[in-house]
This record gives C-alpha cells, structure tokens and sequence, in this order.
C-alpha cells in the first residue's frame, strides 16, 4: 500500500489525500509534525532529504516529492486526467501557476494568521504583501472561472483539486472571499464531487496514525 507523510492543516498534503480518497487507492498515513520540526530531523530527513511534506512513498518502492508530481502521478489514467493533450497541457499550466500563485502567498499567510498567529506581529509586512500577491491570483482564478466550470477543460481534474488545496482554506488567511463569487459557486461543485472527502475530515485519520 502507498504511505503518504504528511502534516496536519497542510493544503498540499490535503491535495494527495483528497485524490486518492476520490479515486479509492488505499494508503496509510503518517504524521509528520511541521510544528514540532519533525521535516528537519534526521529520521526523516534519511526518508526525504528535501524536508517536507507531503512525501509519497509508493507500494513499489519509489517515491515522489512535490505534491502536484503526486498527483499528476496518482491520477495517470483516470477520470481525473483529461483525455485530450490541450487539456493536459492546461492542467499542466494550472498546477505550475498554483505553484507560484497560491503556494508562496496564500499558503504562508494562512499560516502566520491562523496556524502559528504568534508569528503574525513580527511578520505583518510580509503578511501584507503574501495578501496582496493571493488576491491577484485569486482574481484571475475568478474571471476563468467566470466563464468555465473547471479549471482544464470540461472536466473535474487534478487541476481542481490541486487548486482548491489552498484555496478553499484562504479565508483563514484572511482573504475576502465574497469578493470572488466565481471561486465560491467552483469550490461548491468540487465539494459536490463524487467521494470528496474535507480535509478535518481526511486529517482526522492523520492524527489517528500520529
Ligand atoms: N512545493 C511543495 C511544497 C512542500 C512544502 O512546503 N510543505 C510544507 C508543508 S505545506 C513543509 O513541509 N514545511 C515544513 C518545512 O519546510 O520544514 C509541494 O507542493 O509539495
């Protein structure tokens, strides 16, 4: 069975989970704690050593980082792939752009306001400015969705998936999310998928394996 390792509240873990949960691949779980530094310790740094997570380590004995790899990876001749070449090369582009749009902003912000708020004064410009950048994007994620029901083509997709990690969480960031209403009527179709799984719900098995 694949074992993924993950963190509890992480939207890039979230991501894998909510996949396999969707397309029923079973695999264990393990909690590795950010907050307690457990990427950093040499444990784990001998099973990744980039330090994060989540890390995916498949039945065969591979293993892949990056949580977009994972999925793109998981979701291979699925449903969740598309079937045309231009429509995965527009999963493709959505999945790198999240990388770069949501990934360095939203999810840091989030994480300062409502993960470890301890560290939200002394980081308040950086804050402002991870505000600022989320906001951009989740404004040209708005006017796409405007006009199209998913993100590649005319079809759920990893590229939902993999954008709705952080975004549907962005509200803890303090993103104004009634600005987006384009955004809100998506994350309810993707909550309306079938086997959709939140992720209290999916963590909760994350702590259960701690
Ligand atoms: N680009 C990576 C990002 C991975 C990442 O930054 N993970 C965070 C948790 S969401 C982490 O491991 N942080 C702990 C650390 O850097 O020590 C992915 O998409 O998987």
């Amino acid at each position: 069975m694949h074992k993924l390792y993950a963190t509890y509240g992480s939207g890039n873990c979230y991501k894998v989970q909510l996949l396999m949960h969707q397309i029923g691949i079973p695999f264990t779980v393990k909690n590795i704690d950010v907050l307690k530094g457990e990427t950093k310790s040499e444990a784990y740094l001998a099973i990744n050593p980039n330090g994060k997570v989540p890390f995916l380590s498949l039945e065969n004995g591979e293993t892949i980082g990056e949580s977009n790899a994972m999925l793109q990876h998981l979701a291979h001749g699925t449903h969740l792939t598309p079937e045309s070449h231009f429509d995965r090369i527009k999963m493709f582009e959505w999945m790198l752009w999240e990388q770069s749009s949501h990934e360095p902003n939203i999810s840091p912000a989030r994480f300062m306001i409502a993960i470890l708020p301890e560290l939200r004064e002394a980081n308040k410009d950086r804050i402002a400015e991870w505000q600022q950048k989320g906001n951009k994007a989740l404004g040209i994620m708005n006017n796409y969705l405007a006009k199209h029901d998913w993100l590649a083509g005319e079809k759920y997709s990893i590229a939902d998936i993999s954008l709705y990690g952080y975004t549907h969480v962005a509200h803890e960031g303090e993103f104004d999310m009634d600005q987006y209403p384009h955004i809100q009527a998506w994350m309810a179709r993707v909550a309306e998928t079938p086997n959709y799984i939140s992720m209290p719900e999916i963590m909760q098995d994350l702590l259960k394996a701690a």
